[in-house]
């Protein structure tokens, strides 16, 4: 079972609502469209490639210690790439951050990435979304991502990026980039040695990870909803994670 961590201290921006949707600019829209389809396109390239690594949520969330041990390390990369130590990467330093990865972007597309990355209430890239911005950079960019962050840990980085992409892939199976309400059901609810996950517990672990309401789950949200499930926490973030 998936310890669910009370989120209603880390207020996401509703980017889907009805009404919302109506407020976001259109160019933000084709941004968030641009980059799902070259996430899309790259997931089903590894649907393809790749041998299955997940068989059962349990397999999945006995994994989540482990994921939090190897993002910690991603902590002192944050650090080093949040230059005046506000807890916050702006966009130059963004961009610093992404021409030292050696990753290949225009200026727009680095604004891009960090639109797109930037979801919660605080403007600009926290810890949490930047580790999102990092697993997001592996997936389309390769490994030599990690190398540029630290020879060191590469490896390891590697490993847990791995392991976070393949999660997601155990409920999205064609990797066409949307998880739905019935992928997760199902998943749950295939070992038969188990318990049936009771409904509504499936409901909000759907809720909680749909951060814009759209009804479906695109890798990006996904990213956010491991980060916080294996209780990695940011120095702002996770203090009042208790309070009301
Ligand atoms: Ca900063
Ligand atoms: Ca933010
Ligand atoms: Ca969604």
């Amino acid at each position: 079972m998936i310890h669910l961590q009370p989120t209603s201290t880390i207020p996401y921006t509703d980017m889907g609502g009805a009404a919302s949707r109506l407020a976001t600019p259109i160019k933000q829209r084709r941004v968030e469209k641009d980059l799902d389809n070259k996430v899309v396109e790259a997931l089903r390239e590894r649907a393809r490639a790749r041998k299955k690594t997940f068989k059962s949520v349990n397999s999945i969330t006995m994994r989540l210690p482990r994921f939090k041990d190897g993002l910690r390390d991603i902590r002192d990369v944050f650090d080093h790439y949040d230059v005046d130590s506000n807890g916050t990467i702006d966009n130059e330093e963004l961009r610093s951050c992404m021409s030292k990865l050696q990753v290949q972007m225009s200026e727009k597309e680095v604004d891009d990435v960090h639109r797109y990355c930037d979801v919660n209430s605080r403007k600009g890239i926290q810890f949490q979304e930047f580790v999102v911005l990092l697993c997001l950079m592996y997936l389309l960019f390769g490994p030599g991502v990690t190398r540029q962050v630290s020879e060191f840990e590469s490896a390891k980085l590697n490993y847990v990026f791995d392991e976070l992409i393949d999660a997601f892939l155990f409920f999205n199976k064609d990797g066409d980039g949307k998880m739905r309400r019935k992928d997760v059901t199902q998943r749950m609810n295939e070992a038969s040695h188990q318990e049936r996950t009771p409904s509504h517990i499936t409901t909000q672990l759907f809720k909680e990870m749909d951060l814009n309401k759209n009804g479906s789950v695109n890798l990006k949200e996904f990213l956010f909803s491991m980060i916080r499930w294996a209780g990695i926490e940011t120095e702002d973030e996770g203090s009042n994670e208790t309070s009301p």
